[in-house]
């Protein structure tokens, strides 16, 4: 009993974590890319909520945002172009425990991803997903992505871009059982960091998609949002995101958006401009996959590998002549 003290004491050193802990790595990105300031922000909520970094996740496809689980100091893993969400759900199905973040690409997520991203959303697995979106491949040297705005020179439309491009927000939107979906940009990372912590929260599927600036590639493509505060409009929400005076000073642009109003939603995600930033759905009572899918039956190992036996059995070609017999 009278060891309580000592043990509170060593809990609460233990479940103190400063930024550090979660530093690794010096990034590789640009300097001015906002990549940075995705990664500043989601350390700072890791710390804020004190996540065991061994308890911890970061999942990516391919891109430079998705060198972002590198600079974790926690699990990570750098998947292949695309399918950063199958990875995470995977990770989740086997381990609910964990807590899971996808950074993801415009070109990750909407074109090569994009139907493992329409599943996900149906899914509606307790994940956080970052949609860096600097509206073109940065990786590979410019090449015009899904997001990338009509007459968009690049290495692959050198006459202009001949698509308009598509709308994250509304295409996430449209899949029946989205169940939160916000909007941040780089540059006002006090904002970023409360849709990120808000995501975080969320018991479900959280979409945050962050516009990105490209310096290397697009160096004035967002300047004009940039340089002008009131071509971004704050979503505000009795309980939802708080400003403080400085930053409403700024950004005096402001609209009350009930984030239980879908229709609302749609209407604000479509518009574009001025750039919507914060949350625009949150439906918190969508059933999660996971526990539609939970088995309370035990499977042992033994019964995985039998059912697997039996499933390479079917494929078995036996010798002639040897007890197996045809395959056929
Ligand atoms: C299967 C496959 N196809 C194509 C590529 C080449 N590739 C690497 S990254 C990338 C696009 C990255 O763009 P985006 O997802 O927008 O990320 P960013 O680099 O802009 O952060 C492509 C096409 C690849 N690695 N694998
Ligand atoms: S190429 Fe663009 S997206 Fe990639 S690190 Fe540089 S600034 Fe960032």
């Amino acid at each position: 009993m009278h060891n309580a003290p000592t043990e509170c004491l060593l809990r609460m050193v233990e479940e103190r974590f400063d930024l550090e802990d979660y530093q690794k790595g010096v990034p590789r990105w640009c300097t001015g890319c906002g990549d940075n300031a995705i990664l500043a922000a989601v350390q700072r909520l890791c710390r804020d909520e004190a996540l065991r970094p061994e308890k911890t996740v970061f999942v990516s496809g391919i891109g430079c945002s998705s060198r972002l689980p590198h600079y974790m100091n926690t699990y990570g893993f750098h998947g292949i172009h695309g399918r950063a969400l199958p990875i995470a759900e995977g990770i989740k199905m086997a381990r609910p425990d964990l807590d899971v973040f996808v950074s993801t690409g415009d070109g990750d997520c909407c074109s090569i991803g994009a139907a493992h991203w329409l599943h996900a959303l149906r899914y509606n697995m307790n994940l956080t997903v970052m949609l860096h979106d600097n509206q073109i491949y940065g990786l590979t040297k410019m090449q015009a992505s899904p997001t990338s705005p009509l007459g968009l020179v690049t290495n692959t439309t050198p006459r202009g871009s001949y698509l308009g491009a598509m709308n994250p927000l509304s295409v996430t939107l449209g899949v029946h059982s989205a169940s939160f979906v916000a909007q941040a940009v780089d540059w006002i990372p006090e904002v970023l960091y409360q849709i990120l912590l808000a995501a975080y929260r969320h018991q479900g599927f959280s979409f945050v998609r962050i516009v990105q600036r490209c310096p290397e590639w697009l160096p004035k493509n967002m300047d004009p949002w940039l340089h002008d505060p009131q071509r971004v409009l704050l979503l505000k929400h009795e309980n939802g995101l708080t400003f403080d005076a400085d930053l409403s000073r700024v950004y005096s642009r402001q609209e009350e958006h009930d984030p239980a109003n879908i229709d609302r939603a749609r209407e604000i995600a479509s518009a574009g401009d001025p750039i919507p930033v914060g949350i625009l759905y949150h439906n918190p009572d969508a059933p999660l996959y996971e526990n539609l899918r939970s088995d309370k039956r035990l499977r042992t190992a033994r019964m995985v590998q039998e059912g697997l036996d039996r499933e390479f059995d079917k494929f078995t070609v036996w010798p002639q002549g040897s007890e197996g017999g045809s395959n056929a």
